[in-house]
């Protein structure tokens, strides 16, 4: 495999790990815990794995371990190191017995219940070091809940001697990992499941879990484009870009980038759900940005949107719902009428306010509504090209209020989508660092005996050795949930909060960035040299962490 000079010089780099991981382990435990919420019925569910303590890694003697084999999954989707949790993982096992041995499930959890497999040894671990990626093993969706592929998956545990899994992915994943464990624990089949917090979402994290990996690569390689971007804005003055930026649900990439790079727009999903905002207030406050800048000669500007964002608008909300209702008992009906007198019908037969809101989007979006279709019957919003249909309304409002007299000024709009771009970069020495020290800490709470747990690491504004790496029972992070109408029990998914720092931060702001052009250009994440360049962590967790 041929490499780049980077690549090179890069797998070189020795991950750092919190002190107390750095010679021999001892476990510290703490009082029993509880669920967030609901904690009856997640207690009921889990009789095993419920009410377990917090635990934490402090220096320790020298202790012999029996060999183990440890087994290791990566689900969903990409995020920068994941080949450090399973570098650090190897070097744990290693470190405890070095006849212990490593086995990755190839493409997701997939891999576990088709007996996929392969034995991660020390060259092929050394090859993917501080690597971007989930190449070495590949990555899947399938979701590991079924009794069948539990069994399944015990049958190839059994067989090559595994006595524990490594489940690396993000809250769906988690809340899987731990229903195994609790299933392998009832079952007394002596197989430890552990879990670490992967997405670069963003939205894994709570009290315990300060942020999942992968969130401060991705969007610091999505802000070093964005200021790319507003450099060319402002040099060019010509262009209105409008900026999607992944992160399914929340807009936690949305914001950090905003704190980034000063944009001069920035919508907040859980905003524009908190302030019950129809998609007309959203173009109406972006229009507003473009009239006021033009007013002082600036027709361009950057706008981030967060991909989620139509999920979040009620009305929106509640036109997709009645669309995925009406045409899934109308489908045969409506697929006979012709293409072009489908919007038509479809007007027709909504309600009045969600006919309205359906009438008024652009042709595009109004088509994609009504087509693509998940297997479940879902719109797949997703697909919906926000940064466009923005963009189309801004400009529709901009020419009805230059006909008011009300806007004098030239809207050209460029668009961008950014997701895919961010989700394999090489990890940032942060990500390095702290996803191999949750690897290194999986380890250790397979040491210890424990399961149901998912490896954490905190204290991460500080230095690297100031870390402090533990385990949190996942069923301590969860509440009941209604899923596919049925209560479920879940990891609690983390959205923005309103009244958090960082989104207060952005909020004193954001009227400034509006009108000035205020914009910061981070410049590519850089691996060696000054710390202050190269070891800053997200501007999220500075602020909510107020350092
Ligand atoms: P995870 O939650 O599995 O980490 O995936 C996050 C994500 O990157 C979202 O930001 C995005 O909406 C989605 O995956 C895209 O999924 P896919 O890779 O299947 O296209």
């Amino acid at each position: 495999m041929t490499k780049s000079a980077l690549q090179i010089a890069r797998a070189a780099y020795q991950p750092k790990l919190p002190k107390a991981l750095q010679g021999f382990v001892k476990v510290q435990e703490g009082e029993p815990t509880q669920s967030v919420a609901d904690q009856e019925a997640i207690k009921q569910l889990f009789p095993n794995t419920y009410g377990m303590p917090l635990v934490k890694f402090v220096e320790g003697e020298a202790k012999t371990y029996a060999p183990m084999n440890v087994g290791v999954i990566l689900s969903g989707g990409q995020a920068p190191g994941g080949h450090n949790v399973i570098s650090g993982l190897f070097d744990g096992i290693k470190k405890l017995n070095p006849e212990n041995k490593l086995y990755g499930f190839i493409l997701g959890p997939g891999g576990l219940v088709d007996h996929k497999y392969m034995e991660l040894t020390s060259d092929i671990i050394d090859e993917y070091r501080n690597t971007g990626g989930f190449d070495i093993i590949g990555s899947g969706r399938t979701k590991l809940e079924k009794t069948e592929q539990f069994e399944k998956g015990y049958e190839i545990l059994k067989e090559l001697g595994i006595k524990a899994l490594v489940i690396i992915g993000g809250d769906d994943s988690n809340t899987n990992a731990c229903v195994l464990a609790e299933y392998y624990a009832a079952k007394k089949y002596g197989i430890q499941v552990i879990g670490c917090p992967k997405t670069i979402d963003g939205d894994l994290k709570n009290d315990m879990i300060e942020t999942s990996f992968g969130f401060d690569t991705a969007c610091k390689t999505y802000s070093e484009v964005i200021g790319n971007i507003e450099r060319d804005c402002n040099s060019a003055r010509k262009y209105w870009h409008f900026i999607k930026l992944m992160g399914r649900s929340a807009s936690h990439i949305a914001l950090e980038c905003a704190l980034q790079v000063q944009p001069n727009v920035c919508i907040i999903s859980e905003e524009v759900e908190a302030k019950n905002m129809s998609l007309d207030d959203v173009v109406t406050y972006i229009a507003q940005v473009v009239a006021d800048r033009a007013a002082d000669g600036n027709n361009f500007g950057t706008v981030l949107i967060p991909e989620g964002l139509i999920e979040f608008i009620p009305a929106m909300k509640s036109l997709i719902a009645e669309l995925n209702d009406f045409l899934a008992q109308n489908g045969d009906e409506f697929n006979s009428i012709e293409r072009t007198k489908q919007r038509d019908y479809i007007i027709g037969k909504l309600s009045p306010a969600n006919s309205a809101i359906y009438a008024s989007l652009p042709e595009g979006v109004a088509r994609q509504l009504s087509l693509d279709r998940d297997p479940h019957g879902n719109v797949q919003v997703s697909l919906i090209e926000t940064e466009k249909l923005l963009s189309e309304m801004v400009a529709t409002k901009l020419a009805a209020w230059k006909k008011e007299g009300k806007y004098v000024g030239k809207f050209a709009a460029q668009h961008h989508f950014f997701g895919y771009e961010g989700r394999c970069a090489a990890p940032s020495n942060f990500d390095a660092d702290y996803c191999y020290s949750l690897g290194y800490t999986a380890s250790m709470l397979i040491a210890n005996g424990k399961t149901g747990y998912m490896s954490s690491v905190k204290n991460t504004t500080a230095p690297a050795a100031e870390w402090i790496a533990g385990g949190v029972p996942i069923t301590m992070m969860m509440n009941m949930e209604r899923r596919h109408g049925e209560m479920k029990p879940v990891i609690q998914k983390a959205l923005v909060k309103l009244d958090g720092a960082p989104f207060k931060e952005f909020a004193s702001k954001r009227a400034v960035w509006a009108k000035e052009t205020a914009y910061v250009y981070p410049g590519p994440i850089q691996y060696f040299g000054p710390t202050e360049v190269c070891d800053q962590p997200t501007k999220t967790l500075q602020l909510e962490q107020a350092k």
